[in-house]
């Protein structure tokens, strides 16, 4: 064994011409930090699933959505940062806060810190359920117009793996409602209905999609799905969108070849979606007035 142990830096500079490994053991302890880290946390809605096999707990190990993400990063030809990124990139939001912010800094640096706490929707529990959700959402959007390369990366990855987790949930579960139900353990479902055990935040007039609750609380169970889905739908074309003009205006070709992974992602989302009653034009009209308005207008009555 040789006791020279590359830094991030020192690989990227260097690389396979000095017969050093591809990826350093930063990397390794980012596995590591990322499996200890989610060691109780289970992908969501997972919860109820028989054991796997012997000493295997229940539910779907959270760490497969990071290594999924770290695993697209890589794939489209990230670097090591922002595939050590993908991997810590619910650490903060999820299982920590700030202190976790700190920890991440000490131990992988400013570069890999200053990505994860982009990349965190809030570092405040609080904070997430008490904003509406379309504009915590609208906001997401916007950062994609500003956020450095490695962001991007880590932002569109996140977005593959869970386009893909839903798609394959209402896929699985179709004997249920037409694996509608997966759309009812979004925040938009307990919205439209007032069961966010007091965190509902319910929809505005001015909001999209209003009308498919029949702009009564609570809706009608199918409304809501309805109104869940095309929310969702909305959301994972809006960041699509804005990334497709980042990945043209920048020819990053590691940002070009994972937004268009991003697109079939949503294209498959947009089948299930579709399949529930939703009219794909009017989350498309609704996506084009966002993108064109800045998000600054009113939104128009769907
Ligand atoms: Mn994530």
């Amino acid at each position: 064994m040789s006791e020279f142990v590359p830094t991030p830096n020192d690989l990227s500079l260097t690389g396979e011409a000095a017969g050093l490994p591809l990826l350093s053991e930063a990397y390794a302890a980012a596995l590591t930090y990322a499996v200890t880290a989610h060691a109780h946390h289970r992908r969501k809605g997972t919860e109820t699933r028989r054991p796997g096999g012997p000493g295997a707990a229940d539910g779907v190990p959270y760490v497969t959505h990071l290594l999924e993400t770290s695993a697209l990063v890589l794939e489209a030809g990230g670097d090591e940062e922002a595939a050590i990124a993908a991997l810590l990139h619910d650490v903060v939001e999820d299982q920590g806060g700030l202190a976790r912010a700190a920890d991440v800094r000490d131990v992988f640096g400013d570069l890999v810190a200053d990505v994860v706490l982009e990349c965190s929707d809030s570092v405040d529990p609080d904070d997430k359920l008490a904003d509406h959700w379309f504009d915590r959402k609208r906001a997401h959007v916007r950062h994609v117009e500003h956020a450095d390369f490695r962001t991007l990366l880590v932002l569109a990855a996140d977005k593959v793996s869970n386009a893909r987790a839903i798609v394959a949930d209402v896929r699985s579960q179709t004997h249920v409602e037409g694996g509608a139900g997966v759309f009812s353990h979004f925040r938009p479902y307990a919205d439209s209905v007032g069961e966010g055990k007091g965190r509902a935040t319910p929809p505005r007039s001015t909001d999209p999609f209003y009308r498919l609750t029949g702009g009564t609380v609570p809706a009608v169970r199918d409304d809501a799905i309805r109104y869940s889905a095309a929310c969702t739908l909305w959301y994972y074309k809006s960041v699509l969108e804005a990334l497709e003009r980042r990945a043209e205006l920048s020819r990053y070709a590691p940002l070009i070849r994972l937004t268009q992974v991003l697109e079939f992602a949503v294209i498959e989302l947009a089948v299930v979606v579709q399949a529930l009653g939703v009219k794909l034009k009017q989350v498309d009209r609704q996506v084009r007035h966002d993108a064109q308005h800045g998000w600054t207008d009113p939104v128009p009555a769907a």
